[in-house]
C-alpha cells in the first residue's frame, strides 16, 4: 500500500473521529440544558397539597398579582387558622418568592416560603375590622394587592 493512500485514510479516519467527538459533546449539553430546565419547572409543576387541620381554616393563596381574597369574615371568640400559601418560586427578585399574612392589632404573622405553605391559629377576640397584609414583595403593605380586611364579627 502506497505511503499517501495510507497517510490520507489515517486522516479521514481523524476526521470521523472528531466528527463523533463532537456530536457526543453535542448531546451531552442538550441532556444537560433539558435537566436544568427541568430542574427549574419541577417546583411549579408539581405542588405539594396542604397539609390537613383541623377547626375553621380559612385557605389564602399570595402571589405577586395579589391575595386570592380580600375579605375575610370569622367570628369573635373562635379559633381560626390562616393557611397562607405563596405560589412563587424563589426566583421572583421582590421579595424571593415569600408571602406574608400580619394583622398587627391581632399579633398576627405568618410568613410562607417559596412554594410553600405556612399557618397560624389565633382567636380573635374583640370584634372589629381589621387590615391584612404583606410586607415583603410589590411596595410592602401600601400597595392595594397586597392588602385587605378580616372582619371580626361578634
Ligand atoms: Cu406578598
Amino acid at each position: 500500500m502506497p505511503l499517501t493512500q495510507s497517510k490520507r485514510e489515517l486522516r479521514k479516519r481523524t476526521r470521523l473521529r472528531k466528527k463523533r467527538l463532537r456530536s457526543v459533546v453535542f448531546v451531552g449539553i442538550v441532556i444537560v440544558v433539558i435537566g436544568l430546565a427541568g430542574l427549574f419547572l419541577k417546583p411549579a409543576i408539581f405542588r405539594p397539597a396542604p397539609p390537613p387541620m383541623a377547626g375553621n381554616v380559612i385557605d389564602i393563596a399570595a402571589d405577586m398579582a395579589g391575595f386570592s381574597q380580600y375579605e375575610i369574615r370569622v367570628k369573635a371568640g373562635e379559633p381560626v387558622t390562616i393557611r397562607l400559601e405563596s405560589l412563587d418560586n424563589r426566583y421572583h427578585i421582590d421579595g424571593g418568592g415569600k408571602h406574608q399574612w400580619a394583622v398587627d392589632e391581632l399579633g398576627v404573622d405568618v410568613i410562607a416560603q417559596p412554594l410553600s405553605f405556612n399557618y397560624a391559629t389565633f382567636t380573635p377576640e374583640t370584634p372589629g375590622t381589621y387590615m391584612f397584609y404583606c410586607d415583603i414583595c410589590c411596595g410592602g403593605r401600601l400597595n392595594p394587592s397586597m392588602q385587605g380586611t378580616l372582619i371580626v364579627e361578634a
